[in-house]
């Protein structure tokens, strides 16, 4: 298998990389805890490694060294498609190379070969609760394919430490070439007619969600899952998603629970599910006058959000301090592709406005737009209104990232996590010695 070729190949110059690394330099300092990055979150500690990509505080996501203009034109798209194929986006996690059209074909190949969902994750899906979030019957459809892991069945037999990598790579292949069926059936059952709809061969990984949730006439929303799934696939190994899913893997548990647990963590409002609290945001602010809102308008809406405690969604971000380029490549596309729709309209009048106000409420480290800021504008007028549904399409690109990172931790031997706690006299002694 040619994503099997091309890490072995680069494995023995990583680990004798990493090996010196640690050994030659294991007590050089990276850097120094305070008090209040211990209270606060961790914010800012360099504790994890990663070598799939990095956040710049100003320059915003690096996948492999590529910013995401980079990508958008590098990337390989096949036939009339403007935007790269997501197999194309993996070989380049896994790989860490920009891979040629036949390469990221390769890929799409080797997910049509293992894209089939069984029945009984099907059953389990329908016997969820009909008010069941969406993002909780995406977790647990990931959970009930646990019983195929690779990795755990040869764990079992005694594998050795060299080969875990592989295992996590089937895994990891296995799980992201049924995600597309997954969120489209979960769509479906939720919001359609709980038809399971199977992928079409001929079509991309992208192009077939798109298909499997109706919209397979669309080109242009063929090419916007396309966008979406790219830009949503990593960001560094510190957020709530990434660090979830390598904390439970660390434990040597395998992919399904692994990326299970980094669902859970992206539901939350304050990380993937700012996506769907971002439209709400935005269709409330619409609903509340019967005319485009003025500047002034909509300013004092911020305000009323902000007075009543609560945040304003798709805005603020622990580590960027600059405008998010994958907000800025989808509202690239919403101006090419709607720049007359309305709340298209209203979203960019909320970009103009949203960040004066929260840099005069003082305390925001950065006023600017997320990801989340815009991506489901840009669904709703696809037809996608759903909005409880966005985070899982965030999930179905997020675990692309995050098993490329699996099978790199399982690669280089990354162990066990297991931070160190303290009490809160602990620190207060900590403190009086320093003084
Ligand atoms: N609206 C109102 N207040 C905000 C804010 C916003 N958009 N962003 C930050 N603040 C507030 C914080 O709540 C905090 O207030 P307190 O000191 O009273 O607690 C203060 O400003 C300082 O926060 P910060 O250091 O600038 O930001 P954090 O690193 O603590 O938090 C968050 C980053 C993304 C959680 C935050 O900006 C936020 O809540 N934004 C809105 C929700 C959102 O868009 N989340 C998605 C983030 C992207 C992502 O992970 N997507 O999956």
């Amino acid at each position: 298998m040619l994503l099997k070729e091309k890490i072995t190949a680069q494995l023995p110059e990583w680990r004798d990389r990493v090996t010196k690394l640690v050994k030659e330099n294991g007590d050089v300092k990276v850097g120094e805890v305070s008090v209040s990055q211990i209270y606060g979150g961790i914010r800012g500690v360099k504790s994890l490694v990663t070598d799939i990509s990095y956040v710049d505080p100003n320059e915003g996501i690096r996948l492999r060294g590529y910013t995401i203009p980079e990508l958008l034109e590098k990337l390989p798209k096949s036939g009339d498609a403007k935007f790269p194929l997501a197999g194309g986006v993996y070989y380049l996690l896994l790989v860490g190379d920009i891979p040629t059209l036949e390469q990221a074909q390769a890929v799409e190949n080797e997910w049509k070969q293992r894209n089939e969902l069984p029945d009984y994750v099907l059953n389990v899906l329908r016997a969820m609760p009909k008010d069941s979030h969406p993002m909780t019957m995406f977790s647990q459809a990931i959970l009930a394919l646990e019983n195929q892991s690779v990795f755990a069945k040869r764990y079992f037999e005694g594998m050795t430490k060299m080969d875990y990598w592989e295992a996590t790579l089937e895994d990891s292949l296995n799980l992201t070439a049924k995600l597309p069926s997954i969120a489209a059936f979960i769509y479906n059952l939720k919001y359609g007619n709980g038809e399971f709809v199977k992928p079409d061969p001929s079509l991309d990984w992208s192009a077939n969600f798109a298909y499997m949730i109706g919209k397979g006439d669309d080109d242009e929303y063929k090419d916007l899952a396309r966008l979406y799934f790219l830009i949503h696939s990593d960001h560094e190994s510190g957020n709530v998603s990434a660090h979830a899913t390598h904390l439970v893997g660390s434990a040597l548990s395998s992919v399904y629970y692994a990326c299970s647990a980094g669902i859970n963590g992206l539901a939350g409002p304050l990380h993937g599910l700012a996506n769907q609290e971002c439209l709400r945001w935005l269709l409330d602010l619409q609903g509340e006058f019967d005319h485009f809102p003025s500047k002034e308008e909509l300013e004092k809406f911020a305000w009323d959000t902000l007075n009543a405690g609560q945040v304003i969604p798709g805005y603020g971000h622990p580590v960027l301090r600059r405008p998010d380029p994958r907000f800025t490549a989808q509202f690239e596309f919403g101006k090419q592709f709607m720049p007359d729709d309305d709340l298209f309209k209203l979203a960019a009048l909320v970009y103009e406005v949203v960040p004066g106000v929260l840099g005069e409420l003082g305390k925001v480290k950065n006023p600017w737009p997320n990801v989340d800021a815009i991506s489901g504008t840009l669904q709703y007028h696809y037809g996608v209104t759903e909005f409880d549904f966005y985070t899982v399409m965030f999930g179905v690109s997020r675990i692309m990232g995050v098993t490329a990172n699996a099978v790199w931790a399982r690669a280089l031997g990354q162990p066990i996590e297991r931070p160190k706690s303290l009490t809160t006299k602990m620190l207060e002694e900590i403190v009086a010695e320093a003084k």
